[in-house]
């Protein structure tokens, strides 16, 4: 039983205003609660702000249109079920100018490679495109149930096939090598045993893409160190030989990782006097 009843008039309207004012109170509370929340736990995650931030670098292109083609490939979905195939909507919305003559592949000199690349403008890699710049040296996943993009708990390169990241540098690498043209530079490391291994995304991908309607020249670079191990005879570079289009010529040089580095640093080097 409600003894408000029995209160005189005047109380009974206070007691109401303090009611309507708790209630209001707790409303607020809910509300300002509810958004905290909301924003800690959906935290705009840094890895969309980085994609952004490295394609807003890059001129004409719709970044959150490229970023959401990017997110529905891996999005919601086991991180081992993602073919190369489900970043084919990522790859139409980035279209993009080959520099004939002046496109480097590598396999297994990643650092060498991107250093030298980066002192010079001579050559470009597909990390120095909009293609593989958005997310070179990330890691990224979804979860199944999830619409969240994560970068700690994925699977590892070799851990499985299908993995999300592996399989965006196999689409992406098929993309760059389709549209090869000119003379194409390869770096490649000659201080192991086999320099164009057959696992490589180099030999899997896009080696078997370059197509002799554009491609002239495979110009190989090999760099070696004091103590080579490996020469332009390798029986790996022979495959890689047998693996060309015919049409394509081939070339191999061997030269020094230390030339490379002594003629990056030179601004007075001119391109393509390295090797
Ligand atoms: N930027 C990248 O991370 C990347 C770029 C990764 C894979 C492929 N690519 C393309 S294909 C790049 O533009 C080159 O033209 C091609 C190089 O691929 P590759 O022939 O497979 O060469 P690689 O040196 O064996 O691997 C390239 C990169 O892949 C490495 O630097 C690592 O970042 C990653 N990777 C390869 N194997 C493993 C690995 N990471 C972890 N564990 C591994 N076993």
């Amino acid at each position: 039983m409600d003894r408000g009843e029995f209160l005189p008039p005047e109380k009974r309207r206070r007691r109401r205003g303090c009611l309507v004012l708790s209630v209001v109170a707790v409303l607020m509370l809910v509300i300002v609660l509810a958004v905290v929340l909301g924003l800690t736990l959906r935290q705009e995650p840094s890895f969309k702000s980085t994609f952004i931030d490295r394609c807003e670098e890059f001129e004409g292109y719709n970044c959150e249109k490229i970023w959401g083609a990017f997110e529905q490939a891996y999005v919601g979905r086991d991180p081992c079920q993602v073919p190369m195939e489900a970043y084919d909507p990522f790859i139409a919305a980035t279209p993009f100018q080959p520099a004939c003559g002046r496109m480097m592949f590598w396999s297994k000199t990643k650092d060498l490679v991107h250093d030298f690349t980066e002192k010079k403008d001579c050559f470009v890699t597909l990390e120095d495109t909009l293609l593989g710049r958005v997310v070179n040296d990330l890691t990224w996943c979804g979860k199944e149930g999830s619409s969240e993009t994560f970068t700690t708990g994925c699977p590892g390169w070799t851990y499985c096939e299908n993995n999300t990241v592996r399989s965006f540098w196999k689409r992406v690498s098929a993309a760059f090598a389709d549209v090869a043209c000119g003379d194409v530079t390869a770096m490649l490391n000659g201080s192991i045993a086999t320099p164009f291994s057959s696992e490589s995304i180099f030999a899997t991908i896009e080696v078997k893409r370059f197509n002799s309607s554009r491609v002239k020249n495979l110009n190989v670079i090999l760099v070696t160190q004091e103590n080579f191990v490996t020469n332009c005879t390798n029986a790996s570079l022979k495959s890689l030989q047998k693996e060309l289009d015919e049409g394509i010529k081939y070339n191999c040089k061997e030269v020094a990782e230390a030339q490379i580095n002594e003629c990056s640093s030179d601004p007075q080097k001119p391109c393509g006097s390295c090797w």
